[in-house]
């Protein structure tokens, strides 16, 4: 089976999307996502001008080789750019390998492991009742794992919170220039331990609690925000350090026993080698969709089960329905699974994408269509024309730049 055609459709239902269109000559499609938030031309360009052109007339099995033949053929190595492309191309691949099989991508990946993938849905408040009365919602729709965000009192805006009232997923990427927000560390370390204890003294403790630090703290003040949340047995924190220092997870490690979870930013296993062989993680969070695809993001999970370092793979909203699709099919076949991100899509997502996920009392199911189980509708596509979206930048107090 020949590849005849790689296409890039950019659509903007709700948000950006970026998604690779394989084709081959018996008229098979597969689809990918090449979603790269803020950056997503950089993407289009990579894939239309450099990795198209190489895919057509190459046996579109060859899954394994056309991975080798782009990260190493590429000689620039690494790189969310690189590996959001290559990644689309992987999962694409992966796609035309299931329908012309007949089979779901889950069982070409040697079979179901469990029988649902858990995943935790994102609750927030702008205080802490709105953010006990969301994750009400939450509990009442059978989460059994729920991050929880709250605005930091004091402080203008606070990552990962949903537009107030209006039920809307979170979208951070809100402007056509990057917003200025204004953070403030010993604010959010006196708020956490409060937030926490609202949820846990409200709810009890018969389901997993979560929480993303967005990148924000110095190792040291990690450690300090890890051992305040350990009474409440947070099933992680995400993000504690900006993590392309890999050794500053020793000190986190060293002070506290609350579980960390890593890796949205990442986007190859050497990332994430010495987070997993010293064991300074407890949960690798690379998606499939900016870590080279199902290929190479089983290698990562392998490498991660022989430290007992778990999956827990990152699924905002601005990774497609593809991607979320891409991601259940290995989740529901890797052994060492934690859990798996879930945001959901805005409403004219569901118009383009058609999906087959299924979720039932608090598990997603992939669904046994043929491949990934998802089509894109490319006349609904074309109602929703691209515009340029950026994530917040984030400032502290005196105005120097801090991480977002
Ligand atoms: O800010 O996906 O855990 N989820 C997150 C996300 C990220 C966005 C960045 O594009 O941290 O909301
Ligand atoms: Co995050």
């Amino acid at each position: 089976m020949r590849i005849s055609s790689a296409d890039v459709i950019v659509t903007a239902p709700g948000r950006n999307y970026v998604t690779l269109k394989i084709t081959t000559e018996d008229g098979v499609t597969g689809l990918g996502d090449a979603t790269l938030n803020g950056r997503e031309m950089a993407v289009v360009s990579y894939l239309r001008d450099h990795v198209c052109p190489l895919l057509i007339g190459r046996d579109a099995g060859r899954i394994n080789d056309i991975w080798q033949y782009l990260y190493r053929g590429a000689y620039w190595r690494r790189g969310p750019v690189t590996m959001t492309a290559i990644a689309a191309v992987d999962c694409a691949l992966w796609d035309i390998l299931g329908k012309e099989t007949g089979k779901p991508v889950y069982q070409l990946l040697g079979g179901a492991a469990r029988d649902g993938v858990m995943i935790y849905g994102h609750a927030s408040g702008g205080n802490i009742d709105e953010l006990l009365e969301d994750v009400q919602r939450y509990r009442d729709a059978g989460y059994r794992a729920i991050r929880v965000q709250a605005a930091v009192p004091g402080l203008d805006s606070t990552y990962g919170l949903h537009h107030p009232g209006s039920g809307r997923t979170y979208e951070p990427a809100d402007a056509a220039m990057p917003t200025d927000n204004v953070w403030d560390t010993p604010a959010y370390l006196d708020f956490a331990p409060t937030m926490m204890a609202a949820v846990r003294e409200r709810f009890g403790y018969d389901f997993h609690l979560l929480h993303d630090v967005h990148h924000r703290l110095s190792p040291l003040e990690a450690a300090q925000l890890g051992k305040s949340l350990e009474p409440y047995r947070m099933f992680w924190i995400e993000d504690p350090t900006p993590a392309e220092d890999q050794t500053a997870f020793r000190t986190i490690r060293q002070h506290t026993t609350t579980p960390i979870a890593v890796g949205e930013v990442f986007n190859t296993i050497w990332d994430c080698q010495h987070l997993i062989t010293e064991r300074l993680i407890d949960y690798i969070r690379t998606s499939v969709s900016h870590t080279g695809g199902i290929t190479h993001l089983r290698k990562v999970f392998d490498l991660a089960s022989l430290y007992g370092v778990r999956s827990g793979s990152h699924g905002a909203g601005d990774l497609s329905p593809v991607s979320f699709a891409s991601a259940l099919h290995l989740d529901m076949t890797v052994p060492n699974f934690g859990i798996q991100e879930y945001m959901g899509h805005l409403d004219p997502a569901s118009e383009v994408f058609r999906t087959n996920y299924e979720f039932r009392d608090g598990y997603m199911h992939p669904g046994d269509a043929p491949g990934l189980g998802i089509e894109i509708d490319e006349e609904a596509a074309a109602k929703y024309p691209y515009s340029p979206k950026y994530l917040p930048v984030n400032r502290l107090r005196d105005g120097a730049m801090h991480d977002w």
